[in-house]
């Protein structure tokens, strides 16, 4: 009796604990990333992609010793050490590592793509190399990673400049004091080791993919300098321009930013914190951005020594009722999913401007689409510029996928700077209409808390586009045939909701049965089927009645899929599952999987399967009505 009444009270005690940490939560300001960088390809400084020796640490003995202390020297492999020299200099030396006479690979890429037997290796991996460059007196340096997954840390001249948690978003590392004019070195230490507690979590149902998986570069700007400029169209028809400067003299400095084809100059005055917020009508002669006529504009923007440029798109996106606005017209989400990963027998996830083209190119041209969802996590800047380029609508996510540690303060504040590095790096893409939070989390009060607190991130650091999140579904037989619903509380409070739904391929419906699913609405708002698919093996055919893994089971699976959605009222778009087979340890039949979820509409090396072309009908029918 006593000890339930002393559990009940601390059950009731961690609940008030848990209110109050919620209330505080929510009131905080959503994370910014300390240094954002914007454009940082078009910067001086060095691209540091090539050549970089390679050291693997299963039980990280570069960053500690036998007891848990600090790691002595001869372990260290961020030291600037020649190891050698060392060892014949004292006999004496132990040294349990050298980082001069270990292999080397051509970075980006992942460690899947270094030797075959680190496939499922999850854990440390140490990567060095030099690089020369003429310091120049006055001006700062950064260090810029685009990509390292899970955890890195980033060391220069055997100093420690930071550490970045997250896979998917960037990191820049100011090394102003640790440059050197002439010869450096630089180590990355990337750890992809999972746990109940990251974003993601351990169980995913794609490859893991860990090391560096896009650009590292070297970064020169003048002592105050551009941080950061979000230039967009307004809903009510102006050009704003949000513009950071840091450095020393970032207060009261004047800003300008100019777009030349449009004649157009924003001046202002940055604050004592060296934030300036710009805007101008927009002229009359802009060109909208949008799929039909993907227009970008010129834009630079100017401030003391310093001048950043951009490329960027403008167009308005909201939402009426249960429809989705581009420009002010409704429009249909005519798309597919994508995971980053490359075309090929052998992908590392480095998604050059090339690569991402070949699968942009087959969802444009081929599809007849006019929309991505680049899942399950932000994919490059690269991809995400092209799609910019090319006239296609993003939604672009987070990794918060399944089952995440929602109780967790770190596992939340994780997420949020995953949403705050996103948003802050891409939102002068106009591309992007949609920013998820979530996909297939299990309702719970803590679920709701935590993603409640990500899209109050969102909509506070970017209220200029849609927020979603990948739900899933209830069924039930209403005696006239199955119905679907959403049960979902998260559904108040988004902008489009998003569903995720496989019936005739999970679950016991028969596929036949698929097309009569009825969606009953009444929740004023518009979705679309974030997900729907079905697995086949490339060149896989068989006779009536075919099987699963089959291409003609996924092609009826689709005309079946695609004859239910007709029938949903307030359906306003589709991002199937998925554009290309791709890896995925979970998938492991031995004839038809071999490490790949073969749901793809084309297969690991591009072969199309019958179901491509029964979407690219569908689709073609849809943008001969309308027009876009
Ligand atoms: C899903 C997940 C996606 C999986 C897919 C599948 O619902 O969101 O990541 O790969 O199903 O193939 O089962």
């Amino acid at each position: 009796m006593i000890a339930a009444i002393i559990r009940a009270g601390v059950t009731l005690l961690a609940a008030l604990a848990f209110s109050l940490a919620a209330t505080a939560e929510q009131m905080r300001l959503p994370t910014s990333p300390d240094i954002v960088m914007t454009n940082p390809a078009s910067r001086d400084g060095l691209d540091l992609s090539g050549s970089w020796a390679w050291s693997v640490d299963p039980y990280r003995d570069g960053l500690a010793g036998f007891h848990g202390s600090e790691a002595g020297k001869g372990h260290r492999r961020y030291d600037v050490e020649d190891v050698d020299a060392a060892t014949r200099a004292d006999p004496a030396a132990l040294y349990e590592y050298d980082m001069r006479r270990v292999p080397r690979t051509t970075l980006p890429g992942s460690w899947t793509g270094h030797a075959p037997k680190l496939r499922h290796y999850e854990g440390l991996i140490w990567y060095s190399r030099e690089f020369s460059h003429a310091v120049t007196p006055g001006k700062r340096y950064f260090i810029r990673v685009e990509a390292a997954n899970y955890l890195s840390r980033v060391y220069l001249n055997g100093v420690f400049v930071g550490s970045h948690e997250g896979g998917f978003t960037p990191a820049t590392y100011e090394v102003t004091d640790q440059m050197k004019d002439g010869a450096n070195a630089i180590t990355i230490g990337v750890d992809s080791q999972r746990s109940p507690e990251t974003v993601p979590p351990p169980v995913t149902d794609w490859e893991t993919y860990g090391g560096i998986t896009r650009e590292v570069r070297l970064i020169e700007v003048p002592e105050t300098y551009v941080d950061e400029a979000w230039v967009r169209l307004t809903r009510d028809g102006k050009i704003a321009a949000t513009v950071q400067l840091n450095g020393s003299a970032k207060a009261r400095a004047a800003v300008r930013v100019e777009v030349p084809d449009l004649k157009l100059v924003l001046t202002g005055t940055s604050d004592g914190g060296g934030l300036a917020e710009l805007s101008a009508k927009a002229p009359r002669k802009l060109q909208k951005w949008s799929p039909g006529n993907p227009k970008l504009y010129d834009v630079t923007v100017i401030a003391g020594e310093d001048t950043l440029a951009e490329r960027i798109g403008f167009r308005t996106v909201e939402v009426r009722g249960e429809d989705i606005l581009l420009n002010g017209k409704p429009i249909y989400l005519r798309g597919i999913s994508m995971h980053e990963e490359e075309l090929g027998t052998d992908p590392v996830r480095a998604m050059s401007e090339g690569a991402a083209r070949a699968l942009l190119s087959e969802i444009k041209y081929g599809l007849n689409g006019n929309f991505v969802r680049l899942a399950h996590y932000p994919h490059s800047e690269t991809t995400l510029r092209l799609a910019d380029e090319m006239g296609l609508l993003v939604w672009s996510e987070v990794p918060v996928y399944w089952l995440i540690d929602w109780e967790n303060a770190e596992t939340l504040a994780a997420a949020r700077s995953m949403v705050a590095e996103n948003i802050h790096r891409d939102r002068n893409r106009a591309s992007i209409v949609l920013w998820s939070v979530a996909n297939e989390t299990p309702v719970s009060d803590a679920r709701n808390h935590f993603l409640e607190t990500l899209i109050g991130d969102v909509r506070a650091l970017d209220g200029t586009r849609l927020v979603t999140a990948a739900l899933l579904t209830n069924q039930s037989d209403q005696g006239d045939g199955a119905e679907a619903r959403i049960d979902d509380p998260l559904a108040e409070h988004l902008d489009v909701m998003a569903v995720n739904t496989y019936n005739g391929w999970y679950g016991g419906m028969p596929l036949a049965d698929v097309h009569a699913l009825k969606w009953p609405g009444g929740y004023g708002k518009p979705m679309i089927f974030s997900e729907f698919g079905a697995g086949a093996l490339a060149g896989f055919h068989e006779d009536e009645p075919a099987r699963k893994f089959t291409e003609d089971y996924q092609a009826e699976y689709y005309r079946q899929t695609l004859a239910m959605s007709d029938n949903v009222p307030f359906l306003r778009g589709m991002s199937p599952w998925i554009l290309k087979d791709f890896r995925s340890p979970r998938r492991q039949h031995p004839v038809y999987q071999q490490g790949w979820n073969r749901k793809g509409l084309i297969s690991e090396t591009g072969r199309r399967k019958e179901a491509f072309g029964v979407l690219a009908a569908h689709y073609a029918g849809m943008k001969a009505k309308s027009g876009d």
